[in-house]
């Protein structure tokens, strides 16, 4: 099977970068994966892309070097699955908040003896290879979001899952949930300490911990606080950061 590049970094200890598209364009999905990040996201949580386009979405990605990772809308067995046949490596999981609902996702993942995922990976198989049942298991890889109060007191309890290979921190949902505002270019300390504590259990239990950041400046800080599945930014803000800055520039 086609090795998982971003799951390969990871296992050697190494960052890895991404960016999530919002946009339900296979050619903006495309550009992203072109410009050098290890993983391209298409968002099925927030944003444009849906069942109906994400084929195309996955196959603009697949033909660059990027690893294609689909986050799921939810934490549902259909969902999962229906991306994963569609040729995702990799999925995120939204708002998995316990020890139960992270075995749940590797149920929907796996297929029997340890889950109940049902047999049909149409392109995960043209993407990943003809050994695609002996060996998914092994390549695709499963981040966990932990960006709620509960999943930040259980985030042990979660992440010492086998079969989970990392986090990923939503700190807007998680500053929500601590009762502060999102998109904040500073976290209060409360999250901040969350965000930390959540990253501590990573470490703890042997997986890679990741987060969201807004920026170039906010992802290289969460790189030297020890973040390794950094996502930078968005398509979306991505072309708002350049158009305002732009005009900004020439207003002065
Ligand atoms: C959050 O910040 O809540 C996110 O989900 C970022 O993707
Ligand atoms: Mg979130």
């Amino acid at each position: 099977m086609r090795t998982n590049e971003t799951k390969r970094l990871l296992g050697m200890g190494k960052p890895a970068l991404g960016s999530f598209c919002l946009g339900g364009s296979p050619l903006i999905a495309e550009t992203l994966g072109r410009a050098g990040y290890d993983f391209v996201i298409v968002d099925l949580q927030h944003g444009e892309s849906h069942p109906g386009n994400l084929l195309g979405m996955l196959q603009a990605v697949s033909c660059t070097p990027a690893t294609p990772i689909v986050r799921v809308s939810a934490n549902q067995p259909v969902d999962i699955q229906r991306a994963l046949d569609l040729g995702a490596y990799g999925l995120v999981i939204p708002m998995v908040n316990s020890r139960a609902e992270a075995e749940a996702v590797l149920r929907s993942v796996r297929y029997a003896p340890t889950g109940n995922r049902s047999w049909g990976p149409i392109r995960g198989w043209l993407y990943g290879g003809l050994d695609y049942f002996a060996k998914a298991q092994e390549e695709l890889l499963i981040v966990a979001m932990l960006e709620t109060a509960e999943a930040a007191r259980s985030a042990k309890e979660i992440l010492s899952v086998p079969g989970i290979d990392a986090c990923f921190i939503g700190p807007n949902d998680l500053s929500i949930a601590l009762g502060f505002p999102s998109e904040l270019s500073e976290y209060p300390p409360p999250v901040e300490e969350a965000i930390l504590a959540i990253r501590d259990a990573a470490v703890a239990t042997g997986k890679a911990a990741g987060i969201y950041t807004p920026s170039a400046a906010a992802a290289k800080a969460r790189l030297a606080q020890g973040f390794r599945f950094v996502c930078i930014q968005n398509d979306f803000g991505m072309v708002m950061t350049a158009a305002a800055g732009d005009l900004r520039t020439i207003r002065a």
